[in-house]
């Protein structure tokens, strides 16, 4: 047994004795009550899930294992002082509930380098696909042909023990998460490169050999593509692609189904693909204007004429923050540090500082402030990377880390089918107490 998985599930038994223990010993205890308007307003709010590798403040944002993205920036392993954590650390803190050494992130890497082979067949299947199949569509197609070597099913298949499942599971996701980049790089080139690909070098961490195979040999697109998988890959449990990971997965789902399920959540404008959005609304700004530099007034103007459209404006908003994402702040920072006079950067700034006063104004959104959605094209666009039909594949690259390390909990905890019940309208309306004019 490899020395993480040994360590892994040495603390991970105790924890899920404890699990067993809640079920079955305190199922009775009342934790909350739900209302017409949590249900009818997407469950917000209603505690339904159990999730340990991160949880969402409104106020303060997101914090892995207990870290803030700040806390991230500074104590996880890198390459060097100045750059960016390596997101083998973030994904080893997420499962390992610790702060990793040097050497930990070092073997996970290793771990990943050895686990990259990506089947021929993958290729052949994301070849036949049309070039302008959109990029999260190929990516998730390519993931489902993989789904054949999926480990967690042959074991299941060999009969192996419900107590054994986190071990095929952790099996397949360590080699699920090997071969991601490999098959997004592939998606980028075959969409965009005529097809000319470009073979992985094993001596770049998971993050630099993305940017590597995709064509971007920058080290400060590498430093990039660091931060941007550490700080995209979790968000709690409850957002589409998290939840949808989970859901898929607890009816016993290979690794590689249920990730596939939870990316074509993702795929949603109101989920990843809003990042593919934010820089389209932008660009469209722009042209509309006839201005790469727009006013603030002429952005307000823009924006108010987007919600008389009745649109939503891309990157702003979320279901649970209350505040300016961390993600923005740290994004941000990084484009003060690397490209302050970028002209992109400096519309987003000015939009950051135009929107949310315009959409407090608007009673019933009820956070006006920027996403991490708002900010990652922009960055990306600066180092030439403006095909924006591909971000949200970047999007799905990290949030790999997050809802597979996720997934090998739920199977240590045995975590069963998730099943919740649903009423039909006339319930409703009953509960309410009220008489409708129309018969459900
Ligand atoms: N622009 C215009 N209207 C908005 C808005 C925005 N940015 N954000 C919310 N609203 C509207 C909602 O559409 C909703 O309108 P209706 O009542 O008419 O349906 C109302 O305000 C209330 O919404 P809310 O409770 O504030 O927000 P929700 O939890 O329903 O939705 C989100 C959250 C993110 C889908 C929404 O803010 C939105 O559509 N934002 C733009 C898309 C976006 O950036 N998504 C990325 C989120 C981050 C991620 O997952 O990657």
């Amino acid at each position: 047994m490899g020395q993480i998985k040994k360590k892994f599930i040495d603390r991970a038994l105790p924890k899920a004795e404890i699990v067993k223990k809640l079920r079955n010993e305190y199922g009775n205890v009342v934790i909350g009550e739900v209302t017409i308007g949590q249900v009818l307003s997407g469950m917000k709010g209603i505690v339904g899930l159990l999730t340990c590798t991160s949880k969402l403040d409104p106020e303060e944002g997101i914090r892995f294992r207990g870290y803030t993205i700040p806390e991230l920036r500074d104590m996880l392993p890198k390459l060097s002082p100045e750059d960016e954590p390596l997101p083998e650390g973030l994904f080893y803190l997420m499962l390992m509930d610790e702060m990793p050494t040097d050497e930990d992130v070092h073997y996970i890497q290793n771990e990943w380098i050895k686990r990259a082979h990506v089947p021929k067949h993958v290729f052949d299947v994301i070849d036949s696909l049309p070039r302008d199949t959109h990029p999260m569509n190929q990516f998730v197609t390519a993931i489902v042909a993989m789904a054949g070597s999926s480990r967690f099913m042959k074991a299941y298949e060999a009969g192996a023990a419900k107590k054994d499942y986190w071990d095929s599971t952790y099996e397949g996701v360590m080699d699920l998460i090997a071969r991601i980049p490999r098959i997004a790089a592939y998606v980028y080139r075959h969409t965009y490169h005529n097809g000319r690909h470009i073979e992985p070098d094993s001596d770049l961490d998971w993050a630099g050999n993305l940017a590597h195979m995709m064509g971007y040999d920058n080290d400060e697109v590498k430093k990039l593509f660091r931060l941007y998988m550490t700080i995209h890959a979790d968000h709690e449990g409850g957002n589409v692609s998290a939840h949808t990971t989970h859901l898929v997965g607890s009816a016993l789902a290979s690794p590689y189904q249920a990730y596939a399920a939870g990316m074509l959540g993702l795929a949603g404008p109101l989920h990843g693909l809003a990042n593919q959005e934010v820089i389209k609304w932008v660009f469209e700004m722009m042209q509309e204007i006839g201005t790469e530099d727009p006013s603030k007034e002429q952005i307000a103007a823009y924006v108010l004429k987007t919600l008389a459209d009745g649109r939503v404006v891309p990157g702003y908003g979320h279901a649970v923050l209350r505040k300016t994402d961390p993600r923005y702040i740290a994004q941000r920072e990084f484009c003060l540090k690397y490209l302050p006079n970028d002209p992109l950067f400096k519309v987003i700034s000015r939009i950051y500082e135009v929107v949310p006063p315009i959409l407090s104004t608007v009673g019933k959104i009820k956070n006006p402030w920027p996403n991490v959605d708002a900010h990652s094209g922009a960055i990306l666009v600066h180092y030439g990377i403006k095909e924006y039909e591909f971000y949200t594949v970047l999007f799905a690259v990290s949030r790999a880390l997050g809802v597979l390390s996720s997934l090998v909990w739920d199977r240590v905890y045995g975590l069963p089918l998730e099943r919740p019940s649903s009423q039909n309208t006339r319930w409703f309306i009953e509960k309410a107490g009220i008489d409708s004019p129309v018969k459900f």
